[in-house]
């Protein structure tokens, strides 16, 4: 059955830009017709906005079209922005989201297949293979990590171990008798693993794992290389969103290990101006925006992510464009006394200096009118507090040269720190 197949990754539409540019505007022109025609709240903002769907005679067209927000899917809650009727939705996922109603959103079968093709493909470019074990860690429910990531290590032919997140271990005792090839989680929580293989008295260098899709949150390059160096194993970042589908939207070759590519032949990306809207250029920084090319369920017009990255030309599959590593969202952005603070920024601090762990939270408090930041931080298990003084002031210095603010540094006891188990929460704000 599998012979007959297109072998992932080699699809005309990933290697001949004119090939794939042909088929998203084609496939555009149907999202746009079909999003009209079936969701109330795109013909609304279509119709103010003065665009209709035979107004998009080619792909630069889609900058006519209104932008969608979180907003949007918030005011249409629950079902209000599925394009089909409820008895073809096979499946509902929801992201919790930090206020208020979760967001929900829903896939046809058609959908179903599509999306395990695409994260099937993401595996591929990860460097996993038919006939490998994958031990899959993303939580599994409402969330698309895990559902979303066991479709895909089916539809490619490896075995699934379904652990899902939490219950670490367990994880580590399944990692060391099951003998996995790959494993699947957030960044952080391979870093709880570790430290739990370590824990046991194992070395974590010395598992069966070859390789880590990571994604879900931000994370630096710098923590790959930790990660890496630690378990011994490729570190390979996969992206996606809920509203755009889940996992697998754009993923990394291991190949390059230079950012995601797009699956540019179900998702058309932008980056936009987040204030004024306005289109930025290939290259430049910008704010995140998709158009979805084949989702029946639950199309998305210039969705906005909020995650702030550039567009740049591909490398391991030349057609489509790849993201700049994500390492930023407008929400996660800190103002600290009119200085703009990614965690991601301390993150690559931190992991510079070898007495401290990439164990760190952010504490932002008021004193009066005087806003700051603490940053609490384990200290290296294996060395004395002692031995850790310097390193405090070693990251107040370098947080002070390369993001231009004062911090305060905690320097905290192996352990004390809360632990991630799938997307951690870094930033605690006490003003
Ligand atoms: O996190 C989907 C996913 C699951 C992706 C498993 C990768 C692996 P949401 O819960 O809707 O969906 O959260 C989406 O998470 O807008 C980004 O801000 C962030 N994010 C996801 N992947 C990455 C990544 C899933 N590789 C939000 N790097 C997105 C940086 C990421 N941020």
């Amino acid at each position: 059955m599998t012979s007959e197949l297109p072998e992932i990754g080699t699809e005309t539409e990933l290697h001949s830009r004119d090939a794939l540019a042909e088929l998203q505007l084609r496939r555009l022109q149907w999202t746009v017709r079909h999003a009209y025609d079936n969701v109330p709240l795109y013909r609304r903002t279509f119709d103010e906005h003065g665009v209709h769907p035979d107004d998009i005679r080619e792909l630069a067209d889609v900058q006519r079209l209104p932008f969608t927000t979180k907003a949007d899917l918030r005011e249409t809650y629950p079902f209000g922005m599925f394009a089909v009727p409820m008895a073809d939705v096979r499946r509902i996922h929801a992201s919790s989201g930090t206020t208020g109603r979760p967001t929900v959103v829903g896939y046809t079968a058609g959908d179903l297949e599509r999306w395990s093709d695409l994260v099937a493909r993401s595996l591929h470019a990860a460097g996993i293979r038919a006939g490998m074990k994958v031990h899959n860690a993303y939580g599994y429910g409402l969330f698309t990590g895990g559902l979303g990531a066991h479709a895909g290590i089916e539809r490619l032919g490896a075995t699934v171990i379904p652990i899902s997140g939490g219950q670490t271990a367990r994880q580590v005792q399944l990692i060391t008798d099951f003998e996995p090839d790959a494993i699947l989680c957030t960044p952080s929580y391979l870093l709880t693993i570790a430290d739990a293989l370590e824990a046991a008295g194992l070395d974590p260098a010395a598992t069966s794992l070859k390789v880590a899709v990571l994604g879900a949150e931000p994370w630096t390059n710098e923590m790959r290389r930790e990660i890496e160096r630690r378990l011994n194993i490729d570190a390979v970042d996969i992206y996606g969103l809920s509203e755009v589908m889940g996992p697998g939207v754009a993923s990394e070759s291991v190949l390059t290990k230079d950012g995601p590519h797009i699956w540019e032949d179900h998702f058309l990306p932008e980056t936009i101006d987040g204030d004024t809207g306005a289109t930025v250029p290939d290259g430049e920084l910008g704010e995140l925006v998709f158009t979805s090319l084949t989702k029946e369920a639950f199309p998305v017009i210039r969705y906005r992510t909020r995650d702030l990255t550039r567009l740049l030309p591909g490398t391991t599959y030349p057609a489509v464009r790849r993201i700049e590593k994500i390492t930023g969202r407008n929400d996660d952005m800190i103002i600290l006394r009119g200085v703009n603070l990614f965690p991601t920024q301390i993150e690559e601090i931190v992991l510079g200096i070898e007495t401290l762990t990439p164990h760190f939270i952010l504490e932002l408090h008021r004193a009066g009118r005087m806003d700051s930041l603490t940053v609490r931080i384990e200290r290296h298990p294996s060395l004395s507090a002692e031995e850790c003084e310097g390193a405090a002031a070693v990251l107040r210095h370098r947080v002070k040269m390369h993001i231009g603010t004062s911090v305060e540094v905690q320097v905290e006891e192996p352990g004390v720190l809360p632990r991630s188990e799938g997307k951690y929460k870094r930033v605690y704000d006490l003003r």
